[in-house]
């Protein structure tokens, strides 16, 4: 759209004057790359504390090592690690004693891992005090989605870190000792190394070496290695002629292929499985169940206790409602898994979305061991250039699904190459975030960020402006609701790379289920996705009563998830008097208008990190400004045209504009900012 007409456009809307003055200041910023926010929340190098650790643990010398560098509180002289076991605090907890006339702390855990987790948790603001802690979920770990070739599905940061080609190099063992440390000192105590679309190359001898040198280095920070297999492993580069799990020769090719493993890598964690879903490779190609599969990998992991954390995202083109196959397909398999398999379901029964309500599988599994699956990248929340504080959603996750089963959380990482690791540089406190809500899922999002804030070396920010630091963290996330799916409307994204609004998207012969209007079903009459039992998809019935009958009635069910249970009239009206298209159309201006708040929050925060930096995140703040309003534009436009209605505001974008837009970018790449002024 060109400049002259964007602005007339802008005046007419009436937008705040500080957009208009911003927009304007806008194109003389030029953002260029930058080393200054590469430490993440590690603490500085400085004199470092006498330490006294007498025992052997590779994870408490690691500590002791930590500490010597880097004082985490200058008022005390001494760090004492003592390895013995205390009632109360499980194997991998800890307690820290505090002598103030000694000026001596004494960290106490039954394990070299609680001597670790101690001494990293004296870091953070005023820990230095007597308290003990444990870890809620055994499992806390990071998924990559990072292909041999370098790339990173969904990913938004660069290329992988990950090097498969030569033994590593000095500056690629300081990253990952780097990436170790920042992901121990938020708590996390795994790594998928590779994409769950994996190749079964993962599995060569060379790949494996390069896998253990990796496991080498991660292992004294407390982090386990695990990776991403292909089921059709056996008979692509094992040249069997079959993976059918239930064949004598496949389970031996996988037996010895687990022996070959753990003789490289002792530790191992184990195998983390995507099968039968979007094409990939599984049991179901045989005939036989996800039970069979999972049992066949856990049975070959089982003499080195590793274990397998099996995928639940399924769901098949022809099934009538997406958000109920996997309940369909995994809840009757309760109770047939072996015991070193844990079935790993993501947050909710979609994908991943701005928000969703929580999978019923969280409810349906009682006999299984389960993974919860988060999404720190941010593939439907505008990747790299909007800021999205997600520990609110997770917290939202946390608090509406049952966590009975729960043994461990996993979040699909946002770590790439580029020289912050995370693109934008404030969704380092993703990462942080999602690391300490693995570890206690009871944690406020409001504390996570500000303690991330008070040990981030590259962010500064005061007790007067901290307040409004977080407000704009915690926010942030509610306004992309609003501006992209409000009130339960969910995968409106664009084909493909899932950026940008396609509420109109039309791909001739593509999988309906791929499709925006499959979700919003949006025409003359309303809009929504009818999921009750009265006269829908039955979805509602996968969760208990009476839960079930709260969503299955519209006026019970709550306004966050209307759409996503109910088809409902354009004029149908909510409890608080407005019609679905008011209610819209109120969500999508706060979502926009957040933004401009945001903005505005982030002007008076300036000087809270090096100019660099202050100006890449406004600059990513004006795109996220951008790109709300064309979000609005979009999907209010759209609807509007279904339902004969116009939008509150003025548009700033037609929709005769917004429909031949196209990015033209794949699933690997965060569109720049030049990209998208030029197109949008
Ligand atoms: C790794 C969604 C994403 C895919 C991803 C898949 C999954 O469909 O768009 O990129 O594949 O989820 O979680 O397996």
């Amino acid at each position: 759209m060109r400049q002259r007409a964007y602005i007339l456009l802008m005046i007419m809307s009436r937008l705040r004057p500080i957009l208009l003055h911003t927009l304007a200041l806008s194109s003389f910023f030029c953002v260029s790359a930058y080393r200054g926010d590469s430490n993440l929340w590690l603490p500085k190098a400085d004199s470092g504390t006498s330490v006294e650790y007498k025992g052997k643990n590779q994870n408490a010398i690691k500590a002791a090592e930590i500490l010597s560098k880097h004082l985490p509180d200058d008022y005390f002289k001494t760090i004492k690690l003592e390895e013995k076991k205390v009632k109360g605090i499980p194997y991998d907890g800890y307690t820290i004693n505090v002598d103030s006339i000694e000026r001596t702390v004494t960290v106490i855990s039954p394990s070299g891992e609680g001597l670790l987790y101690g001494s990293l948790s004296l870091y953070r603001p005023n820990n230095c005090k007597n308290h003990s802690d444990y870890p809620r979920n055994q499992i806390r770990i990071l998924n990559h989605w990072d292909n041999l070739d370098g790339t990173i599905e969904r990913g938004y940061a660069g290329k992988s870190i990950w090097n498969w080609d030569s033994p590593l190099t000095k500056e690629q063992i300081a990253l990952y000792e780097k990436y170790a440390l920042a992901n121990a000192m938020a708590g996390i105590n795994g790594t998928v190394l590779n994409n769950v679309n994996a190749s079964p190359n993962m599995l060569t001898k060379e790949i494996l070496e390069r896998v253990a040198e990796i496991a080498d280095i991660l292992r004294p920070y407390g982090i386990k290695v695990y990776l991403s297999v292909n089921f059709a492993s056996p008979s692509v580069i094992g040249r069997l002629e079959t993976a059918d799990p239930l064949n004598k020769d496949v389970a031996k090719w996988w037996q010895d292929k687990a022996k070959e493993i753990y003789s490289l890598i002792p530790d191992f964690g184990g195998f983390l499985v995507k099968a039968n879903s979007e094409g990939q490779p599984g049991p179901c190609d045989f005939g036989r169940t996800h039970a069979d599969g999972a049992n066949m990998l856990a049975r070959a992991l089982k003499p080195y206790d590793g274990i397998v954390m099996w995928r639940a995202f399924v769901y098949s083109p022809s099934d009538p409602d997406r958000a109920k196959q996997a309940y369909a397909e995994f809840q009757p398999l309760d109770g047939k898994f072996d015991s070193n398999v844990l079935v790993q379901v993501k947050n909710g029964p979609v994908d991943f979305q701005p928000r969703e309500p929580y999978s019923p599988l969280f409810d349906g599994m009682k006999k299984t061991p389960l993974v919860a699956e988060l999404q720190i990248t941010q593939e439907y929340l505008g990747h790299a250039n909007h800021l999205a504080y997600l520990a609110p959603m997770w917290e939202e996750f946390f608090e509406e699904a049952p966590q009975n089963n729960v043994k461990g959380v996993a979040g699909v990482a946002n770590v790439g190459n580029n020289d912050n690791f995370t693109g934008h540089p404030l969704a380092q406190a993703n990462w942080y975030a999602f690391g300490r809500l693995a570890w206690d899922p009871t944690l406020k999002s409001e504390d996570i960020v500000e303690e991330w804030a008070q040990i981030t070396p590259w962010i500064d920010i005061d007790e007067k402006r901290m307040p409004e630091f977080k407000k704009m963290m915690c926010d942030s996330r509610e306004h992309v609701v609003d501006y992209m799916m409000p009130i339960g409307l969910h995968h409106q994204f664009a084909w493909g790379h899932h950026y940008g609004p396609q509420p109109w998207c039309e791909i001739p012969g593509a999988r309906a289920d791929w499709l925006p209007s499959y979700y919003h079903k949006a025409d003359s009459d309303g809009i929504g996705f009818d999921r009750t039992i009265a006269t829908g998809s039955g979805a509602t019935a996968q969760y208990p009563s009476p839960l079930k009958d709260t969503l299955e009635n519209p006026a019970t069910c709550p306004e966050k998830y209307l759409l996503w249970f109910h088809h409902l009239d354009w004029d149908y009206r909510l409890p608080s008097g407005e019609t679905i298209w008011e209610a819209l159309n109120r969500h999508y201006d706060a979502g926009v208008e957040g933004v401009a708040e945001m903005r505005e929050s982030w002007q008076n925060l300036e000087g809270c990190t090096e100019p660099e930096i202050y100006h890449d995140i406004e600059s990513r703040l004006l795109t996220q400004h951008k790109d709300a309003i064309w979000w609005r534009d979009g999907c209010l436009e759209y609807f509007g045209r279904k339902a004969n209605l116009k939008p509150n505001k003025l548009s700033m974008h037609s929709l005769e504009e917004m429909i031949p837009v196209e990015l033209g970018i794949d699933n690997y790449t965060n569109p720049s900012k030049d990209l998208l002024d030029k197109v949008r």
